[in-house]
Order: C-alpha cells, then structure tokens, then sequence
C-alpha cells in the first residue's frame, strides 16, 4: 500500500495528539468540527502553557497590508484585512437581535462559508443540490441583486461537518471570486458577469476541502493540501491565467493562507499545513523558510501582528489511537486483520471517520493506515505556535519559535490578536487571553451562556471582540487582558461562519440567514 507522502517527510515528526484526545468520542467530536474553515477550548491548565522565551517584542508593526487597520470600510476575504479577523474606526453593537440593532436580515441558501463585504456589496457562496451559487446583496439593505449558479462538475462524498460551499469568497473590491472543491474557482464582476474560470479537482480528502483562496495584489492564490497530490497555486486575479503551481508533501489541510509584506523585501505567502507552516515568495511560489512542530491537523488563518505569525494546529503528546493489535482485538471479527467499515459499527462515532483511516477507500483499514493515523500524523507538536518572521532560510524552527501553547487552545477558531493582547475562543465556551509577545496567560474565564462548540474565528472592532458559537450565541468581550462579558446575543440558529465587520456594520451568517446589524438602526 502506498502511504499517503507526507509520512516520508523528513521534516515531519511523526505524531498528533490532542486532537482525538483519549476516547473514541472525543475523536468523533473533534472531527465533527474539522473542516469548517474555516472558520477554539479546554481547561484551565494554564500556569505551565508551554511559554519558552519571554523576550518582550517591541517591534512596531511591519505589516503594510496587515497594519493598514484604519477605518476599515471592506470586509474582502475570509477573517478581513489579510485574515487577522480585526478591524479599526467603526462603532458597533455590543448588544443586537431579530429586534435589536438590526439594519437587515436576509434569507440565504444554505452553505458554511462567511460573508465578504465591499464598499456597496456583500458575497456569499451556497449550495443547493447540484448548484453550486454565488450571491450579491446591496450592503445597505441586504436586498439581492444577483445570484450565479453554476452545476457541480462531481459530487465528491466529504465529512457531514463540512459542505460545498465552505470555503469563504475574496473580492479586490469590486469583482468576485469564489472557489467549490466540487467545480473550481470562478471569477464574477460586480453585475455578476463571469470573467474567468479555472476548473480544479477533483480533491482527495475525507473531510472536504475547506481552505479560502486569498488575493496579494493581482495574484490569487489557493491553497490545496489532501491526502496525496497538495498544492499550492497562484493564478492572475484579472484573468484566470495559471501564474505559478507549486506542489506540497503535506497532508489534508483546512487552512486559508496570509500574505506577509516585510518592510523592505518582497511579499510572502503564509500557509500553514499538516506539520509545518511554510514561507513562500508570492512572485514565483518558492519555499523560502518553514517551521515544523505547529500541528497536523491546520485550519483557520496565520494570525500576523506586527513581526509574529501565530499558528493553531491540533496534534498531541501522546498518540489518539489504542494500538493497531488493541483494535483488531475490539474489531475484527472476521479475523482477517484488516478492520472493515461493518466492523466498526460497535462504536459508530468512530465508524463515521472509518473513511479517515482507510487511506486509499478500499473499504478495508489495514495496519498500515491505521499507524498512518495513529503515529504518523498526531505526535510532530501541537497548539499555537508563535513565529517571529525574523528572515533566514530553510528550518527555522530553532531560531523563528518564540513560544508554543500546548493547553487549552481551541481546534477550528484561529488566534485573534487585538491591541497588544491574544485572544483564543476554544470549544465548551473557554476564553483565555495571552501576551502575544511572551505565550504568559493573562485570564482564562468561560462565557457562561455560551458553553458549546465554536466554529467561527472571533473578530475584533471598536474596542469589543465577537465571538460566535455553534448556535449563533454571540458574546461581545470588552477587550483587554483583563476581558469582560459585555453581551451575549442570542441568533438562535446554528452557525458556522465567521462574522464579517465593515464600516459600522456587523455581517453575521446564520444557517438560513444573513444579517447585518449597526449601531442605532433600530
Ligand atoms: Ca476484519
Ligand atoms: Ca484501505
């Protein structure tokens, strides 16, 4: 059997752990949360977080792109201004709802995926049956003004946490493009006539593809990690022609990736996957730099601040897995030492990922797959890992990791990094702010009324962070290290999507609905 590559990677130390923790129900709860972007919990076990090197950064910021968080009045891709999830000048709401503070409430069709926001326009992507849609509304009263449909090229079977449309839309401002795992990626102008199109896939991964294509200047670049064959790709935003293609060792991968622009050197694209967060030239897609250790299993966005990028990927310490002997004991009747999906039905929260082990979807986890899984992507490090984008060339792990968290951090929500203070939303309602300079915990406290999943990545604006569970309980922060509840506003629908902030406006993405909520509206 051929072994999914990254397992040869010499720059891949073999494990993950925390991911599937101990339990076989940990393990289904934690996948059923992989794969949605796309979009952070555990407990307090804060005093020793893993913290290496307190040396304080006093940098200033030398992000133009990222830094450029002034008055932000767009919204243009997954997690805004370059993916940090932050934007400055307006004021919003801490408190809203159906009758609160509501500008407007849209009904959309279904899909994971979070809402871009231009100057006059909000994008959105969907899903219905064999269409695959794309969505203007008016951003100032959320009426539609187009809707494109194009039809699924296949219908790849992916994880049920995931779906068709989850990756989330990039605009320049004025056009659109979206990309469907099931089709590729599509270019619309503002009116909703198709400029470009670039058909990909079809895509190898048991939990759907999920990552956000992003723009850097005119280059539009996708990242594509699955189980075999992962790229990266760059194609011309204006018209569709394939600039660079790069291929990647590794493995399934749900993360969107973050343009760095050093002060004095050309722009690099960011892009964390299983077991290493790399550094690429945007002009020509060379692998200049990467850090290993940071996690098997990436998703969200490299939260940059200043000269740091801060990483979230699950792994462990120890593997998830009992060993392949234990389970052919629990599992295989037939004896044949293989364990097959009919098998796995005596615990069917791990039978739902019985596609995960069997790597190449014969219907039969052999020893093989199943050590793939259990020691060759969990145990290579884990958690946040904070990079110092201090230059050099190759691995630099040694020199650019400032600190790793390897506690209580969350699994899908990326970092959020707002005024000189980190912020992690993890899964059962755990808030806990850092030092982005040092990793030193400064408050770990829960949000009482929202103690549940979190698939979106919190967004910060106005001096307030905004934090979405899993059924669309939004509790508003009062920023700081100290944090305090303002708010927890109750949408009363399940919510995978991160919220978009433009102007003075809060874009916040329902299953059925889209809503946009200001200040003083109502
Ligand atoms: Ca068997
Ligand atoms: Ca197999």
């Amino acid at each position: 059997m051929k072994l999914p590559g990254s397992l040869s990677r010499p720059d891949i130390a073999t494990k993950v752990d925390t991911l599937w923790s101990n339990t076989p129900t940990s393990v289904a709860r934690v996948w059923t949360i992989v794969g949605l972007a796309l979009l952070a919990v555990s407990f307090p076990t804060y005093a020793q977080n893993g913290a290496q090197n307190t040396r304080r950064s006093t940098a200033p910021p030398a992000i133009s792109s990222a830094s450029s968080v002034k008055a932000t009045n767009d919204w243009l891709q997954f997690r805004g201004p370059n993916g940090t999830g932050v934007a400055d000048g307006p004021t919003l709401p801490a408190q809203f709802g159906a009758k609160k503070n509501l500008a407007w409430k849209a009904v959309v069709p279904f899909g994971r995926s979070s809402p871009v926001v231009t100057a006059d326009r909000v994008f959105l992507t969907a899903s219905e049956g064999d269409k695959l849609v794309t969505l203007a509304l008016d951003r100032k009263t959320g009426k539609l003004l187009w809707r494109r449909d194009v039809v699924r090229a296949r219908h790849t079977p992916i994880y049920k946490a995931n779906d068709a449309a989850s990756p989330t839309p990039v605009s320049d401002g004025k056009n659109v493009i979206v990309f469907f795992a099931d089709f590729g990626l599509i270019s619309y102008g503002p009116d909703g006539s198709e400029r470009w199109r670039v058909p990909l896939g079809p895509f190898s991964s048991f939990y759907g593809m999920a990552g956000s294509p992003v723009l850097a200047g005119n280059t539009l670049v996708l990242v594509a990690d699955q189980r075999a064959n992962s790229y990266i790709l760059a194609v011309d935003a204006r018209n569709g022609k394939v600039l660079w293609k790069k291929d990647r060792t590794n493995y399934e991968g749900w993360s969107t990736p973050a343009v760095y622009t050093p002060k004095n050197a050309p722009a690099q694209l960011l892009v964390l996957g299983s077991n290493t967060l790399d550094g690429y030239s945007l002009d020509k897609g060379e692998r200049l730099w990467w850090v290993t250790k940071v996690g098997t299993y990436p998703k969200g966005v490299p939260a940059l601040s200043g000269d740091m990028v801060y990483v979230n990927g699950e792994g462990a310490d120890q593997p998830f897995l009992p060993s392949y002997e234990d389970s052919l004991k629990k599992y295989d009747k037939d004896n044949d030492q293989r364990i097959q999906h009919e098998e796995m039905k005596v615990e069917p929260q791990m039978q739902e990922h019985f596609g995960w082990l069997d790597a190449n979807s014969d219907g039969h986890i052999d020893r093989a797959e199943y050590d793939f899984v259990r020691t060759g992507t969990s145990t290579s490090g884990h958690g946040i890992t904070a990079v110092r984008l201090a230059g050099g060339a190759g691995d630099v792990t040694s020199t650019n990791v400032v600190w790793r968290l390897k506690k209580s951090y969350p699994n899908i929500p990326s970092p959020l990094v707002y005024r000189d203070v980190m912020y992690l939303m993890k899964e059962g309602g755990i808030v806990t702010s850092l030092n982005p300079a040092t990793g030193e915990v400064l408050k770990m406290g829960r949000t009482p009324e929202a103690l549940e999943e979190y698939y979106a990545s919190p967004v910060a604006a106005d001096g307030k962070i905004f934090m979405v569970s899993a059924s669309c309980k939004v509790t508003v922060l009062k920023a700081g290290a100290q944090w305090e509840i303002l708010a927890t506003n109750d949408l009363d629908e399940e919510c995978w999507a991160t919220p978009a902030i433009a102007g003075n406006s809060l874009i916040i993405r329902t299953r059925s609905s889209l809503y946009s909520f200001a200040d003083g509206v109502k």
